[in-house]
């Protein structure tokens, strides 16, 4: 390092606010500092600045209908398409040749989908949907990789009136077969496998097993032949071939239906307190209409943007903005079907470069990564296309924050660090890049119209520098509607912690701790429910805990998450074997394969630690506080309040990082 670049990165080390360069402001979708007022000031119908991103076939009567509290309804009487909305009005308006999707397999070759071509793809499916026998409100399953198919299956669903659920690729057999029974879905769109880090993965055998498990008669399954002669595989006789389908039907024509605004649009399963994923619905008009104003206003997207978001499809921020935001704004989007690292630890940056990427959003796990591997893989790669850099998923600490923001953004790209989540449709609280001074390690202020606080726990804000819980105080647009069939959990989950008695107020609780400054800044701490972060993904502990019971041999588990350097948290088992189970070797990989099996490989624990007990208090509750510290290698406090403290000195010994 030169002595310049030595005082240049002490600089940066030092600095704690960052205003947004010139050249960015000068282009920004969003910069006038007042829409934080005229939201304020004009609420609820602020929001029909984000209807009006969309195109209606009918238009709504009411901004918002709160008669039935919590249950809003946003955007009523109104009627669209989602589908129309991405495809249809662009074509209309002459971007027929536009790159809509730009997709590139983990091996190097890459398909590019105008807006054109995915209209004519998604109407080939939409009709091929149809002859299958799908009807309006029909949930279709979505069990599928980072292929050009998922958005284009999502998109047909969306065209027929058809909610779809997709299924993370990554979760297991189990898993697709809780939440099709969960939602009562009797199709499903799947794939014959994919690519990671050089392995062709059998998918299909996988689905195969999934669709065991499920309660009810499922009808004709399509499947994807994503790997070719790559691996064999054999389709059953109620399974169909994708492509074939897809070709009996070129050239289909098949009109978008008309969508009340309220009507479901999708279902996301997403991890809480119990044991059993949560189906999230979200709708057509309030929902779009959110994650289109999302897109235009925190991450500056224009139609002639290429913008990638190196996320899963299989998660909310793929839907929201991979798929939904995005194509509703007629951008180029970009997917990616493997891993940052193959074949090399510049993958992502040799695309950024090629294909010339304005806006770039991802997680801190993954720039914890980056950081790790080292500047030099960047450096081999021109970057400067890109304008805007957004994280998402979990609290990036300030080093990544700079490192992210010197050697990816070149110090000329703002960074907006996003707080969200799945049931919030879209972003909540974070800077608008073209106008907020930003802050590393914190997300910002609420976004204009978005009534998120941080409170102590009877409900009181606290003041600037104390720790509280995120709470919003009032509806928007994108947020969930209920719980799919369980309105009391809905409640339950999201309302009743924070809402009066006989609410006159309804208050939301996302479960997540925060803190606020003076300017109005929220630095979000984590979640504060038995939900931990794995590499920017949300599991519930209480499911894992019940993957791990299930297990021949295993009496009791506790499941925590433990710091990790990359994955931002770690799961770590707990386990007190049965009786004559003690000292048998195959029960760590009975426990690990049980939670591969019932959720998948993102659960797979970093360790299991085999106890006779677990640390109790005297009333008999798991001290998973305790527990936590030790994973994470933590000092541990005072333990004489335990009912069993001799337990912990051996449990911290048999821990790694203690
Ligand atoms: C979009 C998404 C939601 C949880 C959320 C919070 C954490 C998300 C964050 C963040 C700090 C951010 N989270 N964004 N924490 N800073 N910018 O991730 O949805 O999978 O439902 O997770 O993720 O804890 O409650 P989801």
């Amino acid at each position: 390092m030169t002595q310049d670049e030595a005082s240049l990165e002490a600089r940066l080390e030092e600095q704690e606010a960052f205003d947004p360069p010139e050249s960015f402001v000068e282009q920004a979708n969003v910069t006038d500092p007042g829409i934080y007022e005229e939201f304020e000031e004009n609420w609820p119908d602020c929001w029909e600045r984000a209807a009006d991103l969309l195109s209606w076939e009918e238009s709504y009567d009411t901004v918002l209908d709160d008669s039935n509290e919590p249950f809003y309804e946003w955007f009523t009487g109104g009627e669209l398409n989602a589908s129309y909305n991405c495809l249809d009005r662009h074509v209309a308006d002459g971007a027929s040749d536009r790159t809509a999707i730009k997709w590139e397999g983990e091996p190097g070759e890459t398909r590019t989908y105008t807006y054109g071509d995915l209209l004519a793809e998604v109407e080939a499916f939409a009709a091929t949907l149809r002859d299958l026998g799908v009807e309006e409100d029909d949930v279709v399953t979505l069990y599928m990789p980072m292929i050009p198919e998922l958005p284009i299956a999502m998109l047909a669903c969306a065209r027929i009136g058809a909610p779809h659920s997709v299924v993370f690729a990554g979760f297991s057999a189990d898993a697709l077969a809780t939440r099709m029974n969960s939602a009562d879905s009797e199709y499903l769109v799947t794939c014959d496998g994919y690519y990671r880090r050089g392995d062709a993965l059998d998918h299909l055998s996988k689905a195969n097993e999934g669709l065991e498990g499920v309660d009810h008669e499922v009808s004709d399954v399509v499947v994807v032949d994503r790997l070719g002669d790559e691996l064999e595989h054999s389709l059953s006789e109620n399974q169909r071939d994708y492509d074939e389908l897809v070709a009996e039907n070129e050239g289909a024509s098949v009109e978008p239906v008309a969508r009340d605004a309220e009507d479901m649009l999708f279902l996301m399963y997403t991890s809480g307190t119990t044991g059993k994923p949560k189906g999230v619905k979200h709708t057509t008009g309030g929902y779009l209409a959110y994650a289109a104003w999302t897109s235009h206003s925190v991450l500056d997207l224009k139609p002639e943007d290429t913008y990638w978001c190196a996320a899963d499809i299989g998660w909310i921020t793929g839907h929201s903005y991979i798929v939904y935001g995005p194509l509703a704004l007629g951008t180029s989007t970009v997917m990616y079907e493997g891993t940052p690292d193959y074949p090399d630890k510049d993958r992502l940056w040799e695309i950024v470069e090629r294909e010339e990427v304005d806006v770039f959003y991802t997680a801190p796990t993954a720039i914890r990564a980056f950081m790790k591997w080292g500047e030099k893989y960047p450096e081999q790669h021109d970057l400067s296309s890109l304008r805007l850099l957004g994280t998402v998923g979990e609290p990036i600490n300030p080093r990544a924050w700079k490192w992210y923001y010197k050697h990816i953004g070149g110090e000329e790209c703002p960074i907006v660090d996003t707080w969200w989540q799945t049931e919030t449709g879209g972003m909540m609280i974070t800077t608008l890049p073209g106008i907020n001074t930003m802050k590393p390690g914190t997300a910002g202020p609420p976004l204009p119209g978005i009534g998120a606080q941080v409170v102590d726990a009877e409900g009181a804000e606290v003041g600037a520098g104390q720790a509280g819980y995120v709470t919003v105080n009032k509806p928007w647009p994108g947020m969930l509607r209920t719980l799919y069939n369980n309105d009391e959990r809905f409640i339950s989950e999201y309302w009743e912690e924070y809402s009066d008695e006989g609410a006159d107020e309804w208050v939301y609780f996302p479960e997540d701790g925060a803190k606020i400054d003076d300017d109005g800044y929220i630095t979000i701490l984590g979640r504060v429910d038995d939900v931990i972060n794995v590499s920017g993904h949300r599991l519930g502990t209480m499911e894992i805990e019940s993957a791990v019971v299930g297990v021949e041999g295993i009496a009791e588990a506790a499941v925590v998450g433990g710091d990790h350097e990359v994955k931002g948290e770690a799961v770590y088992v707990y386990a007190i074997p049965e009786d004559g189970y003690d000292g048998d070797a195959d029960l760590e990989e009975r426990a690990v394969q049980g939670i591969l099996d019932s959720i998948g490989p993102i659960a797979k624990p970093e360790e299991v630690i085999f106890t006779p007990e677990l640390p109790k208090t005297r009333s008999g509750k798991i001290m998973r506080r305790l527990l936590e510290d030790i994973a994470s290698g933590n000092e541990l406090g005072n333990t004489s309040t335990l009912r069993n403290p001799d337990v912990v000195d051996d449990i911290a010994d048999q821990v790694d990082s203690s």
